[in-house]
């Protein structure tokens, strides 16, 4: 079993910690915080890297002097503090133009100006050096069914995500996009709605390669999806680029809680997957431990980094708890009754032709119903050895 790490890639996008905790009902309890000044928080409180969209760093009307000027302070602060831009995402859900959406709206003047941005923050992307792509497509999607051509919208979906996957390609950069699966919120319906629809639709792109998932801890869970089955698929799949942990309390609107603060033994499995990989090996997730989570309303100045704190905390702490149960030899022993090593053999042995197979008695003729029948797993007292590992 590979030891978990000591020093976590952690990261942390500027909106998290910026956000100044406007909701459909309320005000900014919050004051607005200079990005730069985030920078250097964010390396006080352990974070190895950050993470942004365009327009956290600088307003949508900025003209190319001050978009200059504010890229460079956050470089600045980059450079200064040593923290890694290692993901970078563009806006495309805030300013009114896109309400109906931007790869997907039905206005094809829209299309073309978000392509225009989304192309231009590739552009700065590869300049400081992010290796992830973030599209997050929040207003992809409609109220109404009959809003759209539902064959058109994803036609025009995947040829924007193909055009920058291409655009990437064309420059030469070192750039992998990570599509962000939601299913609700802010639109009714939102395209892409989990990891598998946004697989479904990589694999018809040209240039799907460069292609892969980010995918939200909450979003899964917002769709009652299981997050650390989904994060299994895309390993699987040889797509999961990066991550977005925060928290969440089942089907209902977007809480973006600390890491942990939601479903906490959801939380765990998360952790002991990215740490401890598979029992039988297999792909590993190699980035950043990225936190996108919104300190709540609730929380001043101080509470906003106390918060993002937590995040850290609990990351390391269950980092810790899933290393010792991996290596507790009881549940390694109850790993092996449990049959879990089993599934990693392969069900048709090496080679094995149709013929062989179909003549195998074992697989019908002498096979022992009854007792497979009656097998025991001992999956509950396995997931009792989790939990009190997680709480003891
Ligand atoms: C927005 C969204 C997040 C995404 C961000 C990337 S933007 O905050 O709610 O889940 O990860 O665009
Ligand atoms: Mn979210
Ligand atoms: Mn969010
Ligand atoms: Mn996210």
């Amino acid at each position: 079993t590979p030891a978990a790490t000591p020093d976590f890639k952690f990261s942390f996008g500027l909106w998290t910690v910026g956000w100044q905790a406007q909701d459909p009902f309320g005000d900014p309890t919050r004051a607005a915080l200079d990005p730069a000044e985030s920078v250097r928080k964010l390396a006080d409180i352990g974070a190895w890297g950050f993470t942004f969209h365009d327009n956290d760093v600088f307003p949508f009307d900025a003209d190319d002097a001050d978009r200059r000027a504010r890229v460079d302070a956050v470089k600045k602060a980059a450079d200064e503090t040593g923290l890694v831009i290692e993901m970078v995402t563009t806006n495309t859900f805030t300013h009114p133009v896109f309400k109906d959406g931007a790869f997907t709206s039905n206005d094809r003047g829209v299309r073309r100006f978000g392509l225009r941005k989304i192309l231009r923050n590739v552009d700065l992307a590869a300049e400081l050096g992010a290796q992830t792509f973030v599209m997050w497509g929040g207003r992809e999607g409609v109220e109404y069914d009959n809003s759209k051509d539902l064959h058109a919208a994803h036609a025009r979906y995947a040829e924007g995500i193909d055009t920058v996957a291409a655009y990437i390609k064309d420059r030469g950069y070192d750039l992998r996009i990570g599509l962000e699966p939601k299913p609700n919120e802010p639109r009714g319906d939102i395209f892409l709605p989990s990891i598998g629809h946004a697989l479904a639709l990589i694999a018809t792109l040209d240039n799907g390669d460069i292609v892969g998932l980010n995918p939200e801890t909450g979003h899964e869970q917002m769709a009652t999806l299981n997050y650390t089955h989904g994060l299994a698929l895309a390993l699987y799949a040889g797509k999961l680029f990066h991550i977005d942990l925060n928290g969440q309390h089942g089907p209902k609107f977007d809480q973006d809680l600390v890491f942990g603060h939601g479903d906490l033994l959801s939380a765990f499995f998360t952790v002991d997957l990215l740490e401890n990989g598979f029992p039988n090996g297999g792909p590993r997730y190699e980035g950043a431990r990225h936190f996108d989570y919104k300190p709540s309303r609730t929380e001043g100045p101080d509470g906003v980094w106390d918060s993002a704190r937590a995040n850290i905390e609990t990351y390391t702490l269950l980092a810790a708890k899933a290393k010792q149960y991996r290596e507790d030899p009881e549940v390694q022993k109850a790993f092996e009754h449990a049959g879990i090593f089993e599934l990693g053999q392969s069900t048709l042995a090496e080679g094995e032709t149709f013929d062989q197979f179909l003549a195998d008695p074992t697989t019908r003729e002498t096979f022992d119903l009854d007792a497979a029948a009656e097998r025991e797993y001992g999956l509950v007292a396995l997931h009792q050895l989790a939990l009190k590992h997680l709480v003891g």
